[in-house]
């Protein structure tokens, strides 16, 4: 008997066993890119001198960097347009939407395996596909046809009963979860969905679920292929895709079972800064909101923005509320534009945006001083908005349609009747805006503006170093405070020397000038450091800057892989207590490394500056020892292809 999770990792099992916790590698059949990512994807894949991407399925999306101040973003779109064309990569076009809803509806399908460069990939799970977020690099391994190396999660089977109450929506499915077990809550975890409940949810509605299972620190989430899938993929004329899959249905299936029943949820949002710190709208009332926005991969399929549509029909946006509506597919978009939904949006006051990440990445529509925003997307930390002192809350599309007409929190339960949304009957496909790769390959020349610069080089890794603290953090540290985002830092995705000088900006401004005097040295950082986003940046850009060691107390996933992807040394604190004499300044000087990384054993660290010595722990795996020997994973794939 085994879950649905552990029947497609066996069928795409390439080495290792399934068992929890030992590394395991997997064959990928399709991957996705986005273009704030991609750029170093394809670099790195440029750098493998493979003629032809290898996995069955590879989309290039142009998702996140759409707003063009300048030469660069649309520089960047134009390399990943050549590169997609010249190495069999299907390319979505800027416009034709954001990267997960656009796979959820035209490639994703029950029980393939799915890589993508975006920590928001397992949105795919809501049609019965492993799909999982990684670094840019390790996807551009798996589309020259390289398996995806993990450690084999546990799977938690979240059952689900009951029906999910007027008002009440997926968004409360998993702002509840993370109420229950916070932003660390899931990881070295896959969540799989099972049980009555899971029938009376829509593809869409399951992949908010799934999507937002990141923010768990989940490796991913997935629900059955069920009737409910097949109705969905035959609405995208893609029936052929489908096959029916699901667990062996026994609670034995489940490393651990939580239950959840869908009846008893209601409208919740998570207040500022983190994804889990979840009460009820109820609790929130009354506080005055200046901006509103739907959108994001997370909530504006075709349901959630009838339902906003509906809500706002015959009312008009609160006189203090911008309220600002983001289509998350072309596909979305063309849709309520032809039913008249648009109309109803428009006319209640909404400022309609392009269908992109938009906002979600702090790519216009940043909040006033102080202001409080209230977005139906993902992740809310500190200043990823744009406006570091604005208050972000997350909640469901019907909670932000209450608070933009009212101009305060509300429970939307307030609002009288909710509305019924009913599936179209039929969608008209248009695949336009998805160019398909080149025949002849030879004949496409990669354009390359000024904005693409080359890797950096990365060197081998050192026996021995002494070094200072440069920056010491607490829990829960996220790649948006390594590495920021936004409309003034993304367009240098593809230029790693330019994009360095941003490095903790949010957290200490003094820390690249501080770097660069000391020529680099160490960060200390405390639990599930490196959550959040998969941006292979925050680890690259460190390194440019002469960033050696990173000593936690615990990795978040896909930032750890990050990490020894490219050479830098990820060690965890053998005693966390250990964690608070060290302070930053302090000159730490380690020893044996090479040693203890090859036998994965444990480092003395020499604090010179305080006089004492501490012991971490490298659980690097032989693989991962290869990696950090040769200076990270692009140096070792050039030395074993040399003669
Ligand atoms: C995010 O939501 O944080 C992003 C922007 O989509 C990132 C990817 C990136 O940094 O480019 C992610 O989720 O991996
Ligand atoms: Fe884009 Fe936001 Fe989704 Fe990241 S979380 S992929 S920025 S919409």
């Amino acid at each position: 008997m085994s879950s649905l999770t552990e029947k497609i990792i066996k069928a795409h099992l390439e080495e290792g066993e399934t068992i929890i916790g030992q590394e395991i590698a997997i064959k990928i059949d399709q991957t996705l890119t986005q273009d704030a990512t991609g750029t170093m994807a394809y670099l790195e894949f440029e750098a493998m001198g493979l003629p032809r991407v290898a996995a069955e399925t590879a989309v290039s999306y142009v998702d996140h960097n759409t707003l063009q101040t300048d030469f660069r973003n649309q520089d960047d779109h134009l390399y990943l347009q050549s590169v997609a064309e010249k190495f069999g990569v299907h390319f979505s076009r800027a416009g034709n939407g954001i990267c997960h809803q656009v796979h959820l509806e035209r490639f994703a399908a029950p029980g393939k395996t799915v890589l993508g460069s975006d920590s928001h990939t397992p949105t795919a799970g809501g049609v019965g596909a492993i799909a999982i977020g990684a670094g840019g690099l390790d996807v551009a391994i798996a589309m020259g046809g390289g398996p995806f190396y993990f450690e084999m999660p546990k799977v938690v089977g979240v059952k689900l009963t009951g029906k999910l109450p007027d008002w009440s929506s997926a968004k409360d499915v998993i702002l509840e979860l993370l109420r229950k077990l916070t932003v660390k809550g899931g990881v070295g975890k896959v969540f799989e969905y099972f049980g009555p409940g899971v029938d009376t949810l829509s593809v869409p509605e399951r992949a908010t679920i799934t999507n937002m299972g990141a923010e768990l620190g989940a490796t991913t989430s997935i629900f059955p292929s069920d009737q409910v899938t097949l109705k969905y993929l035959k609405m995208q004329s893609r029936e052929h895709s489908w096959k029916e899959m699901c667990g062996d249905g026994t609670d034995s299936d489940y490393s651990e079972i939580i239950e959840l029943d869908l009846s008893k949820t209601e409208p919740l949002l998570a207040k500022p800064h983190s994804p889990d710190a979840v009460v009820s709208a109820k609790e929130l009332k009354g506080t005055k909101v200046n901006q509103v926005i739907v959108g994001s991969c997370t909530n504006s399929s075709y349901k959630d923005l009838m339902t906003v549509a509906a809500v706002m029909k015959g009312r008009k946006v609160h006189p203090n509320v911008s309220f600002a509506v983001v289509p998350g597919s072309k596909q979305v978009y063309e849709q309520i534009a032809r039913n008249g939904a648009l109309a109803d949006l428009i006319s209640a006051g909404a400022r309609i945006l392009e269908s992109a990440c938009g906002p979600c990445i702090g790519m216009g529509q940043a909040p006033s001083s102080g202001g409080v925003s209230i977005r139906s997307f993902n992740r809310n930390f500190q200043g990823r908005c744009g406006t570091p002192d604005a208050s972000v809350y997350l909640a469901s599309p019907e909670v932000c349609a209450a608070c933009a007409i009212r101009g305060e929190i509300v429970d939307p339960r307030e609002l009288g009747a909710a509305p019924k949304i009913d599936w179209p009957a039929g969608i008209s496909i248009d695949d336009s805006m998805i160019i398909a790769p080149k025949q002849n390959p030879g004949e496409v020349q990669i354009i390359r503006g000024p904005n693409i610069k080359p890797l950096p080089d990365m060197k081998p890794l050192e026996n021995s170093f002494k070094k200072e603290v440069l920056l010491k953090l607490g829990d829960n540290v996220t790649t948006d405070h390594i590495m920021p985002a936004g409309a003034k830092v993304l367009p240098l995705r593809s230029n790693i020397p330019a994009i360095s000088e941003f490095v903790f900006s949010a957290v200490d401004p003094k820390f690249v000038a501080r770097a660069k005097e000391k020529q680099g040295g160490i960060v200390i950082g405390g639990d599930n450091y490196g959550q959040g986003s998969s941006r292979e940046h925050a680890a690259i850009a460190p390194l440019y800057l002469g960033v050696k060691a990173v000593i936690v107390k615990k990795f978040a996933r896909i930032h750890k892989a990050n990490l020894l992807n490219f050479g830098i040394l990820p060690l965890t604190f053998a005693d966390p207590a250990d964690y608070d004499k060290v302070e930053q300044g302090d000159v730490l000087e380690l020893d044996g490394i090479v040693d203890a990384v090859k036998n994965g054993g444990t480092i003395r660290v020499k604090n010179i500056t305080k006089n004492y010595e501490f012991l971490t722990k490298s659980d690097a795996t032989k693989r991962n020892a290869e990696m950090l020997l040769a200076g990270g994973l692009i140096n070792l794939t050039k030395e074993r292809a040399k003669p």
